[in-house]
């Protein structure tokens, strides 16, 4: 079993110990970000779960004070889970969540909590108002799946309006809409914004994007979205598969009703991540004007291994989304802030040329806490395999199949992290090109795979060590194609084409661990490859302090 103290993250956001799970209520107010999250005082599993808070000046160095959110009135007290922030007309937060109301079943109610001093900029104390709950199941809502309220937006009316995510029938993935004007009387629309046959929808997210290839994040509620350059993303986390899917789509205001650009869009599941990353949720940040989303990464260690190390569970590093140009996709990019914790000396690789079979050592600094950029560009996509029509809409398992040690065409090439001096331990996060499935004859653009194969990470047997794959929409015609990752120690979090596709990724080394975890680039195809440019950053660690 693996207790190994290197495993802890550097950079990525924990607690001292016990378990984490959903970031709830992000907020930026008066010159403080707010995480809350799902937690356990008591230990390293799921339970007992109460709103841990931390706060920051700028989302990497953080101070942890007291929960916010405790079981503590009738509508809450087994359990306080999921819910989100919404700014009042006044500037002062308002978190609505979910309570839980009895021992026996998961009975869920949503109920609300305020600032007992909104001119304290850390909000250490929240109050619940003796009107809780606010909103119950009802109309024959199933009330053990009915949970995890969105942040509100006000429409032209000035009333409220938010979304609570369930489950109608046996398959039925749903977000119920509810609507208020003063935030405490809340009535149910007789539609609900939109629902798919996709299982339970936990920690549904709905928000405007701007649609003229700015990067400007949009707030929820400004006047701006009944714009026709705003698009809505409806994103939904899976209870069944355990991932994050959105869609790109309108929003009808009249109707108040959801509609995805793409009529398939429920069954294709994009997703903001093709790794370990589930329950997020998304905020404007006025200070920078930018929508930011956080996400809860689980360990893919044993339980017992968990109760062992005392801790389970991490927050993704915060990333920056925005609509990608075509419009039917988001880009995500780990915040800025984040660089400031790179050392001073990169070390850089230019022009290097790594042939078949080949692998590139990238020495000259310790890579268990490292931000690594890379541009590769192929020489020639002639070898390009070509896609077996059978797996073209499944890269899960085309990368399952074809892990990194399987020689290709044009890739598979990336990096190896977390690798031990004798490679018996590494985590390949790497690309593999295809020619397009002939269909009709016409020649498509090449099919970018992106892959994460943690098959060979660790030593230690008996470790859940799933390959993550997804499919990158760019156009690799020109050979060019870039690469970052987020190496700490437990995670490798991947940026795929400019924030295309990401893949998070929890591996466990026994000897890649410290001092010890070595970097390279490799190449396992026919075609060569040059890394046009690497460049290769220490990570210092960031402060975490204790303010409770
Ligand atoms: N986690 C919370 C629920 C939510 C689930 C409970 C998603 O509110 O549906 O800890 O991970």
């Amino acid at each position: 079993s693996i207790v190994d103290s290197e495993l802890r993250t550097g950079y990525h956001f924990q607690p001292p110990k016990n378990w984490i799970n959903d970031p709830n209520a992000p907020m930026y107010y008066k010159g403080w970000y707010h995480l809350f999250y799902q937690y356990n005082p008591k230990g390293a599993v799921w339970g007992n779960i109460v709103w841990a808070h931390s706060v920051s000046r700028d989302l990497i160095n953080w101070v942890a004070l007291k929960p916010a959110i405790e079981p503590s009135i009738r509508a809450d007290k087994y359990g306080c889970w999921s819910g989100s922030a919404t700014m009042m007309a006044d500037g002062t937060p308002v978190i609505m969540y979910t309570g839980v109301n009895r021992p026996d079943v998961n009975y869920q109610v949503q109920n609300v909590a305020l600032p007992r001093n909104g001119s304290d900029p850390l909000l250490r104390e929240w109050v619940k108002p003796g009107h809780n709950p606010v909103i119950v199941p009802e109309g024959g809502i199933n009330a053990t799946q009915f949970r995890d309220p969105t942040t509100a937006w006000r429409g032209a009316d000035g009333h409220w309006r938010l979304l609570v995510g369930s489950l109608a029938g046996q398959s039925r993935g749903v977000a119920y809409v509810y609507r208020s004007r003063d935030f405490r009387r809340w009535t149910r629309a007789a539609q609900p914004l939109h629902s798919a046959p996709t299982g339970m929808w936990e920690c549904p997210d709905f928000y405007p994007v701007t649609a003229d290839g700015r990067r400007e994040g949009v707030d929820t509620s400004s006047a701006v979205v009944a714009s026709a350059r705003v698009k809505y993303v409806l994103k939904n986390s899976l209870d069944l598969r355990r991932y994050d899917y959105y869609t790109v789509g309108t929003y009808d205001r009249k109707a108040e009703r959801y509609v995805p650009d793409d009529p398939a869009g429920d069954e294709h599941h994009i997703r903001y991540d093709y790794g370990n990353f589930y329950a997020s949720k998304t905020f404007y940040d006025p200070a920078k004007r930018r929508r930011i989303l956080w996400g809860w990464a689980n360990e893919s260690d044993t339980a017992a291994d968990d109760v062992a190390k005392g801790w389970a569970g991490i927050q993704a590093i915060p990333r920056k989304v925005w609509l990608d140009p075509s419009g039917k996709q988001l880009l995500q990019w780990p915040i800025e802030e984040v660089e400031r914790l790179r050392g001073k000396w990169p070390v850089i690789l230019k022009d290097r040329v790594v042939k078949p079979g080949e692998h590139v050592e990238v020495t000259g600094l310790q890579t268990a806490q490292a931000d690594v950029e890379v541009s590769f560009k192929v020489g020639s996509l002639e070898a390009a395999e070509r896609l077996d029509p059978a797996m073209a809409y499944d890269a899960q398992r085309l990368c399952s199949a074809r892990g990194a040690d399987a020689r290709g065409g044009v890739g598979p090439f990336g990096l190896w992290v977390l690798a031990s001096a004798g490679l018996e331990e590494k985590t390949a996060v790497f690309f593999r090109v295809f020619r397009p499935a002939a269909r009709g004859g016409g020649a498509g653009k090449p099919v970018v795979l992106m892959c994460t194969d943690p098959t060979k990470s660790s030593r230690n047997p008996n470790m859940y060590q799933p390959t993550f794959a997804g499919f990158v929409d760019t156009d690799i015609t020109n050979g060019k194609i870039s690469l970052r990752s987020l190496i700490d120690r437990s995670v490798v979090e991947s940026f795929g084409a400019g924030g295309k596709a990401c893949i998070l990724s929890r591996v466990y080394p026994s000897l890649a661990i410290g001092k010890n975890a070595r970097l390279y680039v490799f190449n396992n195809g026919k075609a060569e490859i040059k890394v046009s440019q690497l460049t290769a950053w220490e990570m210092k660690k960031p402060v975490m302090m204790n303010g409770a």
